[in-house]
């Protein structure tokens, strides 16, 4: 359902990686990449606006820029911010006190209710809870069988009553037999309705007033974009809804009603459904959809694992001296190693979208033994050699290649090539020291 969305912000967030500074203007530049990617999406033009707004706030405001990891850390406060805008953390049922704790699902006709009423019973079992499933859906001819049929096949039991009888009541009997046989909870499925239809929103406060439940939840189809925010609003109006759960996110609708409703509505999405089946049915994690949206699964290990190789207080030190042009090659060593717990170049490129192409192209045998050189070489190199490149002229060369098992060529190129770093640094660019190493090895 994300993918076009996840592809866009994947492009915008490799270029912003792929500057060697991150300006103010840069950061504009690439939220206003986002909004209309977050637009074309179909996402809910107030949550875009909130959320640009946020993540600029927070990209500029703190010191976000000057550090070395700039472009990392603001892919982190997109994911941060996205998971805000999706309710923070996973929102559970809330049982009562004393079970049958009561859900009654309520929704447009088609949404997914009843299928749902039967995903939920199906989940809740596997963590040892027991259900019975209440038919109130009167409205509709076929509906109490279809309940019925679902219950069978997943042996699941289900009270119905012949539909001529007022739902309310159908309601109140069904949960004297969830008492009766000790279940754990009672959900209720309702017939579909159009919000404009009065008579059977009015029935819904009917069935609120006579069993109480614990969740009114509404199940809204994802697929019907923008206008699920609006049909949120209008049951809101009716009954006390407690959560929503997402139908039919393995659909190919754009995503933006997933990504605006919780928003716009301030109900917490407690389920989504993944598929027709009864097992295609999750609890809702933000965190989860927000990764997957922003297609790094991937990029947020590479985001921790950055932040423990580069400690805070190091990373400092570093900027100064790359500030000072005084970076020597004893620190270049020192990065290199940071580097190196990091994991090898080829496994970090493929986890940055974006530079996973160019990763598949180089072997990743080829850039171990470059960076295996590149590292010999240095060490090779005595302290005062490190810290003062112009001093090794053609002898200390020769003994330098001898001693790291290299040609004389290899270190005359590390040298121009570091020469030329620090010319780049000289110019003032605040890169990302890794980037620009990863340069350095071609
Ligand atoms: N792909 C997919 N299909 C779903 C999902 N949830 C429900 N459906 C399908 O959506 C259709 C409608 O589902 P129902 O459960 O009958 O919907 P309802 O809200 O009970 O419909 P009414 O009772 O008529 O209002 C069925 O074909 C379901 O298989 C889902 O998560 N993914
Ligand atoms: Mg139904």
């Amino acid at each position: 359902m994300f993918d076009s969305l996840t592809e866009k912000l994947g492009k915008i967030f490799s270029r912003l990686g792929n500057k060697g500074r991150i300006t103010e203007k840069d950061v504009d530049e690439a939220m206003r990449e986002v909004r209309l990617a977050l637009l074309e999406a179909d996402v809910n033009f107030k949550v875009v606006k909130e959320f640009t707004a946020k993540v600029r706030e927070r990209a500029v405001g703190s010191s976000v820029l000057e550090s070395l990891t700039a472009a990392q850390q603001i892919v982190k406060i997109v994911n941060e911010e996205l998971v805000n805008i999706l309710g923070g953390g996973q929102a559970k049922l809330v049982p009562a006190g004393h079970p049958p704790s009561v859900i009654m699902l309520v929704g447009l006709q088609g949404s997914g209710k009843t299928t749902t009423a039967a995903k939920l019973a199906l989940s809740l079992r596997k963590s040892g809870q027991t259900s019975l499933l209440v038919a109130a859906d009167t409205r509709r001819p076929a509906a109490i069988q279809q309940l019925i049929t679902l219950g069978k096949q997943l042996d699941i039991p289900v009270y119905s009553e012949d539909p001529s009888q007022p739902v309310k009541d159908i309601c109140a009997r069904g949960l004297v037999k969830a008492r009766q046989t000790a279940a754990s909870w009672l959900i209720v499925d309702t017939a579909g309705r159009l919000h404009i239809d009065e008579e059977l929103m009015g029935e819904l406060a009917q069935i609120e007033n006579e069993i109480h439940p614990n969740e009114i939840l509404l199940v809204v189809d994802s697929m019907t974009g923008q206008d699920a925010v609006r049909v949120a609003e209008e049951f809101k109006a009716k009954v006390k809804l407690s959560g929503l759960i997402l139908t039919k996110l393995d659909g190919d609708a754009r995503g933006g009603a997933a990504l605006s409703i919780r928003w716009v509505s301030q109900l917490p999405i407690k389920y989504i459904g993944v598929g027709e089946k009864a097992d295609q049915f999750e609890p809702f994690y933000p965190e989860r959809l927000a990764s997957r949206i922003l297609g790094m699964g991937d990029m947020l290990t590479f985001i921790e694992k950055a932040e423990k190789a580069f400690d805070q207080k190091k990373a400092e030190d570093l900027q100064k001296k790359i500030e000072k042009a005084t970076f020597d090659l004893e620190d270049f060593l020192s990065n290199l190693k940071d580097v190196r717990k990091m994991g090898s170049i080829a496994q970090l490129a493929s986890m940055i979208p974006g530079l996973s192409k160019v990763a598949s192209k180089i072997s990743e045998d080829d850039q171990e033994k470059q960076l295996k050189k590149v590292e010999a070489i240095v060490l090779s190199m005595t302290p005062l050699e490190r810290h003062n490149p112009n001093l090794i002229d053609g002898s200390r060369r020769r003994r330098i290649a001898a001693g790291s098992g290299t040609q004389i060529q290899d270190i005359n190129q590390l040298l121009n090539q570091f020469r030329q770093m620090q010319k780049l640094m000289k110019m003032g660019m605040k890169g990302r020291m890794p980037q620009n190493m990863m340069r350095m090895f071609g």
